[in-house]
């Protein structure tokens, strides 16, 4: 039995034109405040130091401002450094550019540090969502008002499986916004041991379905309804805590929806942000209700410890 005193750091908009050093200092701040209330790890969004880009119908070349090729890079460093100052460690996701046996090749990926500022673990997003091409004359690298999701444009599938690592003693597992929706995430992660997955997202309201052959609307309710559904679902299910880290609010004409959260291996919503802004939410994760769950609940399943 383990606790560890976690936190959201929520974000609010990053709008293009925002510098990377600008929106480092903002997860500066999160994780002072995370520090400052006690925490033990912080968690950012998916695509933490950038503008939600996927909107746009561009591909990698369109930006390559927007990926990072080594980290920490230089504009990042400052969050590692405070990270390793403060004994707080961290999740963030950012866009990841690789060369491998002389190949480019990108993903949407996250890193686990611990409270020394090292980098621990490493993910890369199982679900790329979205179109993989624009509709005719659409393929430009505009974002205002896009609702639209073009990630299959600009990354590949991650290729790490759901790996889960040790921090402070509980088993962390980490995914990236659509892999919340997939069962098989929280299953895969929980099998390989995860008493907590780390989840950062952007998810925009009013946002169109992808069929086969285009798009349709679905009600701008199911958003946040959905939200909750796959990431209570998946805690219960699989008798984990989830820790939710969203961006929230108008980003360059679209909305992103927010809800980040705290959510106990009971599916319960123990902590929840407020605003549409840069928000820290707190919450004390206790993994004895894992193994409760496990043992009762889900004992006969392969969650059931040996
Ligand atoms: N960023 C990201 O993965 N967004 C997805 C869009 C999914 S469209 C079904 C999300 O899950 O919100």
């Amino acid at each position: 039995m383990a606790q560890l005193e976690i936190a959201v750091g929520q974000m609010g908009p990053v709008p293009q034109g925002n510098t990377r050093e600008s929106t480092v200092e903002r997860l500066v701040d999160l994780l002072r405040e995370a520090a400052h209330r006690g925490c033990h790890l912080i968690v950012f969004p998916e695509l933490a130091l950038t503008p939600f880009f996927p909107r746009a119908a561009g591909d990698p070349d369109d930006f390559p401002e927007f990926f990072e090729d080594t980290m920490p890079s230089q504009a990042v460093e400052p969050l590692f450094r405070e990270a390793a100052r403060l004994h707080v460690g961290f999740c963030l996701g950012f866009a990841e550019k690789v060369i491998d046996e002389e190949e480019v090749r990108y993903f949407n990926a996250s890193v686990l540090v611990d409270r020394r500022g090292r980098i621990i673990g490493k993910y890369r997003k199982t679900h790329i969502p979205g179109l993989p091409e624009a509709a005719q004359g659409e393929a430009d690298q505009r974002f205002e008002g896009r609702t639209a999701n073009f990630e299959k444009r600009y990354f590949e599938p991650g290729n790490l499986g759901f790996p889960v690592f040790k921090f402070e003693g509980v088993s962390i597992g980490m995914a990236i916004c659509n892999d919340r929706r997939w069962p098989e995430t929280y299953r895969s992660l929980a099998g390989n041991g995860a008493e907590v997955v780390l989840i950062g997202y952007n998810t925009m309201a009013r946002r169109r379905l992808i069929t086969g052959d285009g798009s349709i609307s679905e009600p701008g309710h199911l958003a946040l309804f959905h939200n909750d559904l796959v990431m209570q679902a998946g805690a219960y299910q699989n008798a984990v805590w989830v820790v939710a880290a969203a961006r929230a609010g108008e980003e360059d004409g679209g909305y992103l929806i927010g809800g980040s959260g705290v959510i106990a291996p009971t599916g319960e919503i123990v902590a929840r942000a407020l605003t549409q802004s840069d928000e820290l939410v707190a919450s004390r994760i206790d993994t004895s209700y894992c193994e409760l769950y496990r043992r009762s609940v889900w004992n006969d399943a392969a969650l059931a410890p040996p």
